[in-house]
């Protein structure tokens, strides 16, 4: 707990925390993580976009790995345990074995990844693609606020787009990934439970829309003269609220609007929104998607606006490995004495390593749901439950999962 706390000091401002990918606090955070790894007693390197990665070996060299990991990086003013309480639990539970030279069958990497959230540069699981997939999982041609693209972002953090790919792992290399992270939701909250596993993870569509009108004079351009682009977005923008609350297997946000020239008294010219759409069911999501272009398309038509869409992100549903499952379900049961499955509606690094390894998630409940935001908080007891249910599920793997 006092390290979620300690590693809030690495933010862009000191009242709000945020840390994005590729910034000083982003440099400082991977610094000292990779002191506090390297306390345990693993060796500690970075890899070519910046994740941070700590190894502590087995009871043979070179044996195959399960991957203990989450994400450094937050959104904007962000509470400090999304992402942060999985990292420094995985650490932890390093320290423990190393504090009694343990060694299991398997060795155990903590993997710190730099950028989950997407929040400098739109698309998420940047660093968790580059492990899976050795790219950078969109056009590096992104940029951020600012018009900072990928590539010169690497650059100024003294990488390079031409090294991206060494960062790429393999699957014999792996026995399994698994993530500690809070819920996010209210659920175990509900049912009086710290922590439970997790069954599959929400498919998810990030969008862009740009809405093109024209600007004009507030006071002089008579209404049925104008082509306004914020009144076209924000039809286009309850639309997608309508969709999403007429299915429940949907879920649609419009968390960013951008409007220029953004004066009060001249009547917007362009509105950029990003839109962020999920589902469990993937056919569920897709059809949303297409019917929402559809209408947007037809609401610029009719108000005389040009439209531009980008697909910034298509990331598919997915199910934690059935047999890890199983063995995470009994080794929270273990810790708790009782069992609950849950849906995860919040996207994770574990649904892209799942490509790579099983995967699982382990959920701690968090206060009221809350998370994206400075009122996010566990308790200790949580934590304390959710470190040893994640000790109890190496304890579990190492009885059970004999490395090939
Ligand atoms: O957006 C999410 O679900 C996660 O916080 N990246
Ligand atoms: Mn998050
Ligand atoms: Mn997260």
């Amino acid at each position: 707990m006092l390290r979620c706390d300690e590693l809030t000091k690495f933010s862009r401002e000191p009242n709000a925390y945020c840390r994005t990918y590729l910034t000083p606090e982003h440099r400082a955070a991977a610094d000292w993580l990779a002191e506090k790894m390297r306390e345990t007693g693993m060796t500690v390197r970075e890899d070519s976009v910046g994740n941070v990665i700590g190894r502590y070996e087995g009871q043979t060299e070179q044996a195959r790995a399960v991957i203990l990991g989450s994400h450094f990086d937050t959104v904007p003013d962000a509470g400090k345990y999304d992402g942060n309480l999985g990292v420094i639990t995985a650490i932890e539970c390093v320290a423990t074995l190393a504090a009694t030279g343990r060694r299991l069958p398997f060795a155990v990497e903590v993997y710190a990844f730099a950028d989950e959230e997407g929040t400098r540069f739109t698309t998420g699981f940047l660093t968790s693609s580059a492990v899976v997939d050795g790219i950078i999982n969109f056009p590096l041609r992104h940029v951020d606020q600012d018009g900072k693209s990928v590539a010169d972002a690497l650059e100024d953090y003294g990488l390079s787009v031409e090294n991206i790919s060494t960062a790429k792992r393999h699957s014999d290399e792996f026995l399994a990934y698994i993530e500690l992270h809070i819920e996010q939701g209210p659920v175990l909250e509900e049912n009086d439970l710290a922590i439970c596993p997790v069954t599959s993870i929400a498919g998810q569509t990030r969008l862009s829309i740009t809405i093109d009108g024209k600007a004009g004079h507030a006071g002089t351009v008579p209404m049925p003269l104008r082509r306004d682009a914020l009144t076209g977005a924000a039809e286009m923008i309850i639309e997608v609220e309508r969709v999403c609350r007429a299915d429940d297997r949907l879920v649609g946000t419009v968390g960013t609007v951008n409007v220029s020239p953004g004066a009060l008294n001249v009547i917007p010219g362009e509105v950029e929104f990003g839109i962020d759409i999920r589902s469990g069911d993937d056919a569920v999501r897709q059809s949303a998607v297409e019917s929402l272009l559809a209408f947007f398309r037809t609401k610029a038509k009719e108000r005389g606006l040009e439209i531009t869409t980008e697909v910034k992100q298509t990331t598919p549903a997915v199910a934690c490995d059935p047999e890890l499952l199983k063995i995470i379900d009994a080794a929270c049961a273990d810790v708790t004495g009782r069992s609950l499955q849950l849906y995860s509606g919040a996207g994770h690094d574990a649904a892209i390593m799942a490509s790579l390894c099983p995967a699982g998630l382990i959920f701690v409940r968090c206060k009221d749901g809350i998370s994206h935001h400075p009122a996010e908080s566990i308790s200790l007891d949580d934590a304390d439950m959710a470190f040893r249910a994640m000790m109890r599920t190496l304890e579990r793997l190492a009885e059970s999962w004999a490395p090939v």
